[in-house]
């Protein structure tokens, strides 16, 4: 047992959370095996934004929803984005998708046909047209390119290609706009990502300018990588823009946040909060990258923000001096056990005060299953879409 902090700092940090919650989430998705479809599912963009404004009116946290073009497209934006701001919530990070289209069987950007770089490049400038007109802060890039064999193209003559299509897309962006760079170590390509790791996102990120920072997806790693550790040297260098959250047990399964390994969740947000970073003012876009391929989609994502809501709360109890004197003094279990005493803290209590505190109700799951949301959306609803993978 720890002696509970002041906490009133703790709440006025937690108070502050925002995160963000991608509008694909809320469609049906699957595996490359099966797509389970369920009832209820949104068809349009529209339904999906106001399936993750219903994930914030119980939550309280998440009043921005990330789009995935050409899957969210419409032909207004500044449109969705008034729907949107209707419903009280705000458009997030634009998602590009270079990764879908017959042309990009050998990459998009790192093509060897320059006219296939040209249409993947022009999709990148449009997604910053499409910023333009919801008022988006993010432009974030992920890329499937890579290559599954030796030889198959020249590994280097690829990141100058890349180098090249990141160049245009950030001298396009305008004030006060940003481009995340995502990084994957593999999947679909299986001997070579273009971007595989944090460190040439990095270094790609470091050449383009201060406009352009990481995104960490907590799926895209080699198992056993040191996340927290990728957390806190990207913040000492000020280029860690945004995180994917989600939970993996074997590569980028995309289960909900928190739920495979809470414990490492709790570690990247206490980098985040031994980083001072937390405040949305300071820049990080917190989103979910996540599938509900079995469970129910919106109580998933009001589950995966309560799960980012507690590791949050848990790293914030962390006794900083005390863990200062002690690795000052080389007292090596008893800063482990001031680590691990405010991990085992049971921060559900604070959590629903604060809930109750703002006006909401403590369990938002509950309160979504009374609310009857789930009952219209399956009248009103046939035939829900897919987000657009996993057929
Ligand atoms: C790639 C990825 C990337 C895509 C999303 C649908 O695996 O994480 O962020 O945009 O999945
Ligand atoms: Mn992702
Ligand atoms: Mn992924």
């Amino acid at each position: 047992m720890i002696d509970l902090p002041d906490l009133t700092a703790v709440k006025a940090a937690l108070r502050k959370q925002r995160i963000e919650t991608p509008s694909w989430a809320y469609a049906n998705s699957g595996t490359r095996f099966k797509v389970f479809p369920q009832a209820g599912v949104p068809r349009t963009p529209e339904e999906k934004i106001a399936d993750a404004a219903t994930v914030h009116r119980f939550t309280g946290a998440a009043p921005s929803v990330a789009l995935h073009i050409p899957w969210d497209r419409v032909d207004d934006f500044a449109a969705l984005t008034g729907f949107a701001k209707d419903l009280g919530i705000g458009i997030g990070a634009i998602n590009t998708n270079v990764f879908q289209d017959e042309d990009y069987k050998l990459g998009s950007v790192t093509n060897p046909d320059a006219a296939v770089r040209r249409k993947a490049t022009d999709h990148l400038l449009e997604a910053v047209s499409i910023m333009d007109a919801t008022g988006s802060r993010d432009l974030k890039l992920w890329f499937s390119d890579g290559i599954n064999y030796p030889g198959q193209d020249d590994l280097r003559d690829r990141q100058d290609r890349m180098a090249a299509a990141l160049r245009e897309a950030y001298d396009r962006l305008g004030d006060g706009q940003r481009l995340l760079l995502e990084y994957k170590l593999f999947e679909p390509a299986f001997y070579a990502t273009d971007i595989p790791d944090w460190g040439t996102s990095y270094a790609h990120c470091l050449e383009l300018g201060e406009k352009a920072t990481v995104c960490i997806d907590t799926g895209h790693h080699a198992p056993g990588t040191n996340i927290e550790f990728i957390v806190a040297f990207l913040l000492r260098a000020g280029k860690l823009g945004a995180f994917d959250f989600n939970s993996r047990f074997y590569a980028d399964d995309d289960l909900m946040a928190g739920a495979a390994d809470p414990f490492q969740l709790f570690r990247i947000m206490y980098e985040i909060v031994r980083g001072d970073a937390l405040d949305p003012a300071y820049g990080i876009n917190f989103m979910l990258d996540q599938c509900h391929n079995i469970e129910a989609k919106i109580p998933a994502i009001i589950r995966s923000v309560m799960n980012v809501q507690e590791a949050t709360a848990k790293a914030l109890l962390v006794d900083r001096d005390a863990l200062r004197a002690a690795q000052r003094d080389g007292e090596v279990l008893e800063a482990n056990a001031i680590v691990m005493d405010a991990y085992n803290t049971d921060v559900r209590p604070l959590l629903a005060e604060l809930r109750t505190e703002a006006g909401l109700d403590p369990d938002p799951i509950a309160a979504y299953h009374r609310s009857g949301y789930q009952e219209k959306i399956v009248a009103e609803r046939a035939d829900g879409t897919q987000a657009g993978w996993g057929a």
